[in-house]
């Protein structure tokens, strides 16, 4: 039996609240609608730049995603966010992580490797580069947002330290310190927040280490300073601020699966025909506009990802 706070939408407690979540959608969808009207487009509104005490506007070069969907704006990428070890309150996250120490900052690389080894964060992106991806993220709670990523793929990360043949799965882990992540007091999660991705499906090159988004570096609340990003998956899987990659032989067990395994499989690839135990997931809300809108298979990355799943039951392996 897990724990159900009554707080959000959380992968944990769909039904509870609903009022007070709606009431955050409509703010944020009058708030677009107010700039569309203005006859301006959807970009944010300036933001301080601590280095230099002046507002800096966040910027992409793209204004959509590959399908003509528009950008969600800088705003709500950064206020409306899913980050336990700060909040279960998505609303609260963006204030608790305001002091986050993102920098210094390593990555250690190991496990079933030739070549392991600890980057420093600043190494990662000098040696491996940072270009806009801007991908849909779907949320298992069924709301979704079109973010400018900026990154790298993670195969290039991978290809560095030479997985052996043994390795299968690739493991990742954020960084434990209940100092910084006072969620991680909570004794319902078994803490630090782990994720897996089997290594053909962490080699696909939709697969990035994020370290920033609309042209600046990431904000603690989107994962800083690295966090992973799955497109095709729930962004559960996308896990943030991370510290510690292992190629492994077994299929690492995620907190999701830890905390409820009947209604979080390791793969979660998005999935309209299949829905969650507790909510259908055929249709979504894109954060920003009113109405649903139909949820496409793989996030609408099909074509691309659809063959690493060519002899799975999709049912069966969610
Ligand atoms: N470490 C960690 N990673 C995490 C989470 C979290 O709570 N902790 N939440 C996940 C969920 S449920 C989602 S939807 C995305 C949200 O990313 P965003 O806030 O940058 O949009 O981050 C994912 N990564
Ligand atoms: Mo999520």
């Amino acid at each position: 039996m897990i724990p159900i706070r009554s707080s959000e939408i959380t992968p944990e407690s769909v039904y509870l609240s609903r009022r007070k979540f709606m009431k955050g959608v409509a703010a944020v969808a009058l708030s677009s609608a107010a700039l569309a009207a203005c006859g301006s487009s959807p970009a944010a509104p300036p933001t301080p730049d601590p280095a230099q005490g002046t507002p800096v506007p966040p910027k992409a070069s793209a204004t959509t995603d590959e399908l003509g969907d528009a950008l969600t704006p800088f705003e709500a990428v950064t206020t409306y966010n899913n980050f336990y070890e700060f909040s279960m309150e998505k609303e609260a996250v963006a204030p608790l992580a305001r002091n986050f120490q993102a920098s210094p900052w390593t990555v250690t690389v190991g496990g079933l490797v030739n070549k392991p080894k600890t980057f420093d964060v600043a190494e990662l992106e000098r040696k491996f580069g940072e270009e806009e991806r801007v991908y849909r993220l779907r949320c298992v709670e069924a709301w979704s947002m079109v973010i400018p990523w900026l990154g790298f793929p993670l195969a290039k990360l991978l290809k560095e330290v030479e997985p052996t043949s043994k390795a299968k799965y690739v493991r990742f882990e954020t960084l434990f310190d209940q100092k910084q992540f006072p969620g991680q007091r909570s004794p319902w999660y078994s803490w630090p927040y782990v994720e897996g991705l089997r290594l053909d499906e962490a080699m696909h090159d939709l697969a990035i280490l994020s370290t920033g988004l609309y042209g600046k570096s990431l904000l603690p609340q989107n994962g800083a300073p690295v966090r992973l990003v799955v497109p095709w998956k729930y962004g559960f899987k996308s896990i943030k601020s991370i510290v510690k990659i292992d190629l492994v032989e077994e299929q690492p067990t995620s907190l999701w699966m830890d905390a409820a395994p009947n209604e979080y499989g390791f793969y979660a690839n998005v999935n309209p025909t299949v829905n969650h135990p507790r909510w259908s997931q055929s249709s979504e809300r894109r954060i920003g506009e009113l109405g649903r809108r139909k949820t496409l298979m793989f996030n609408g990355y099909e074509e691309e990802v659809a063959s690493l799943y060519a002899d799975m039951d999709l049912r069966k392996f969610y």
